[in-house]
């Protein structure tokens, strides 16, 4: 039984005995890694196999005008030969993927070591065949099947850089990824099942195509065998080609710091940016924060929930366990199909150790009650983890007894898909933990807190403010696809020397950090991020619309929900029935998780007399507060508030 001392959950003696770092070891190799991070990391980076091994270690600067981050940078090696190759010796038949699909009914599939370095090796020798080479990006547009990771693998064993697209996006923003990156080849599948309905993932493609250069080739994996359009020397049938392509092709010789994969996510301004994370760097630190944080053992089963499109699916179902060794659980489906105990049946039958997963899945699934979890048997479990947003103590609560029966440690990891892996996490046998609370820094990590207004840190123990990062990690992002100026800008402009997170934090008296959610306009919709000005530009696209301002406001499962102000063009009457079409117009343009959950028509927004829009007042509004508006006199005009108050949407 955890132990419950001091508002916090000690890690029983068990685990701290077994665990690969108790608390004096992780208080030694945390101060090693601050004081000598050359040392510490020249030792940590041998944890992967080099070809040629470095011999500078750390080379970073987060000076203004020079934001310059390398690691390791005159080593060689290959990605794919780290996941699968160098098992071979010890545990070829090893199970390295367990793939659950969607429906219960239809058997999970094993694919072991000696396997995967088959499906990758073909898949490799495909894509060279079709042109693919060196530094050429690639875009997956992928269900979460095994040939999602094939797929992954098979671009880093050629060194290619792939580029994953969320199969939730629309055509138009798969579009706009493959113009962003300059990709030539699109892997994608026929249909992606999730939760028993289908996404029409090649004819969505086929509409993305439509805004791209005509040389464009596609790869269509088969997954339902549902028939698809075929346009003839475009599209190609992974399958068949597959089938007689050579089992064994040779990894590419990578330096350390090549481009391994680009992720676009969303910022507080413009379109999605292309964050771009290097080889060398940043499989060290998937490997070991995947080793440390959720105490992974060999033989262990790992579940990371997440999609392969989000960079927790990159780091924790992919790249960390598979540099491991270990076995990583994919799953196709959804928490609540066909039932509220999908993820606890899983949990059973694969014999699951550290399950990984996001607060509003916990919601969701806590508004089910205790009973689907109760009729499994879920003994297996030694850690469980969360990701995405903030944990609210109810779920945190939830989790840990009715999941957890108490036991099992919780590790809160907080980061970002700029930061490649956990930045600020509890390690389960050393850490005592405080529901909601990420508590304490990885190794190698020195987070700050700064006063937003004079950019100064707060050094006493206790402090409020905005969350940054003194120093490089290997796992940071280096650069952001094609704009290395705009990357300067979004993360070391606003607080020079330092890498600014988004986010606001608290420190309290125990040294223990609590995100207190973004500081800029980004929201976190279930977990995934959304810029508000993409939304408001994808509104404003709509020809009955003259102006849109977009909200987060608090949703009791998404955490988060989109609350859309929209001010139509003169003549356009506000009806249900437009409500209803710009919601399906959102979803077109970018994708379903961007449906604003209320659409309010408002006459007029309230902005400052220099034309700004007044968001603090529009989020007060959309969060049922009123007491707390504030000054408005400095407002253009100041009516528009008690419109938008009488006539705000009855959302809880
Ligand atoms: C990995 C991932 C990053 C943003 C981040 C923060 C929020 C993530 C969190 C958390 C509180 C946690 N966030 N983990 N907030 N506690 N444990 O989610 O990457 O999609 O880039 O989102 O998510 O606001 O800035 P990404």
């Amino acid at each position: 039984m955890l132990d419950q001392r001091e508002g916090m959950y000690w890690p029983d003696e068990g685990m701290a005995n077994s665990a690969h770092a108790d608390r004096a070891k992780y208080d030694a190799m945390y101060k090693e890694s601050i004081e000598d991070p050359e040392g510490f990391w020249a030792r940590e980076g041998k944890r992967i196999d080099w070809i040629k091994p470095y011999r500078k270690v750390k080379n970073t600067s987060f000076a203004p005008g020079n934001i310059d981050i390398r690691w390791f940078e005159d080593g060689t090696l290959n990605v794919s030969a780290n996941c699968i190759d160098r098992h071979l010796l010890n545990r070829a038949d090893q199970t390295a993927i367990i793939w659950e699909p969607d429906d219960p009914k239809d058997a999970a599939q094993h694919i072991s070591y000696r396997d995967l370095l088959e499906h990758t090796c073909r898949m490799a020798n495909v894509l060279k065949d079709m042109g693919v080479g060196k530094g050429d990006r690639v875009v997956l547009y992928m269900p979460m099947i095994p040939e999602a990771a094939y797929a992954m693998l098979a671009c880093t064993r050629i060194g290619a850089v792939h580029s994953i697209v969320f199969a939730g996006f629309s055509p138009d923003a798969l579009g706009a990824r493959i113009n962003g990156s300059d990709a030539r080849v699109v892997i994608t599948a026929d249909h992606a099942p999730r939760g028993g309905k289908a996404t029409h993932l090649k004819s969505n493609t086929d509409a993305a195509l439509l805004h791209c250069r005509d040389d464009v080739k596609v790869l269509v994996v088969k997954r339902t065998g549902a028939q698809t359009t075929w346009v003839e020397g475009r599209d190609h049938d992974y399958n068949a080609l597959a089938a007689e392509a050579s089992p064994y092709c040779t990894p590419a010789e990578m330096s350390a710091e090549d481009p391994l994969f680009i992720l676009y996510t969303s910022g507080s301004t413009g379109q999605p940016k292309g964050v771009v994370h290097t080889t060398g760097g940043y499989l060290v630190y998937a490997a070991m924060t995947h080793q440390y944080t959720f105490d992974y053992h060999d033989g262990d089963v790992f579940w990371c929930t997440a999609d392969v499109g989000w960079v927790t699916g990159h780091s924790y179902i992919v790249y960390g366990p598979l540099a491991n060794g270990a076995t990583t659980l994919m799953f196709e489906g959804v928490p609540t199909w066909p039932d509220a105990g999908r993820f606890w049946a899983t949990c059973e039958k694969h014999k699951v150790n550290q399950f990984y997963t996001a607060p509003t899945a916990i919601r969701a699934l806590m508004a089910h009650g205790p009973e689907p979890v109760a009729k499994y048997d879920m003994s297996s479990l030694k850690v469980l983890g969360t990701v995405g947003e903030p944990i609210n103590p109810e779920a945190w609560n939830w989790y840990n007894e009715v999941v957890g029966k108490g036991k099992v440690p919780i590790v809160d990891t907080w980061w970002q898909t700029e930061t490649g892996g956990h930045l600020l996490t509890p390690l389960p046998g050393a850490i005592p933990t405080k529901p909601g609370s990420a508590t304490l820094p990885f190794f190698g990590v020195q987070p700050v807190i700064l006063d937003p207004q004079t950019g100064q840190e707060i050094d006493t123990t206790e402090a409020e403010g905005v969350l940054c990062i003194k120093d490089s990690w290997p796992g940071q992002m280096r650069t952001v696809w094609g704009d290395h100026e705009r990357f300067e800008k979004t993360y070391f402009a606003d607080y020079k020397t330092y890498y600014f997170s988004g986010d606001g934090c608290r420190r309290d008296a125990d040294g223990y950090y609590w995100i207190t959610g973004r500081v800029d306009d980004v929201i976190n919709v279930s977990g995934h991020r959304m810029g508000t000005a993409e939304v408001e530009s994808a509104l404003v696209a709509h020809p009955k619309v003259a102006e849109a301002a977009v909200v987060g406001y608090p949703h009791a499962i998404k955490g988060q929900g989109i609350y859309a102000y929209v001010t139509l063009m003169g003549g356009e009457q506000p009806s249900d029935e437009l409500r209803k079409d710009l919601e399906g117009w959102v979803r077109n343009e970018i994708g379903p998780i961007a449906k604003p959950d209320c659409i309010q028509f408002a006459p007029g927004l309230p902005k400052t007399r220099s034309g700004k829009i007044m968001r603090r007042i529009l989020r007060k509004i959309a969060e049922n507060d009123y007491g707390a508006l504030g000054d408005i006199s400095t407002l253009a005009d100041p009516e528009v508030v008690d419109d938008l108050i009488k006539n705000r949407m009855n959302k809880g």
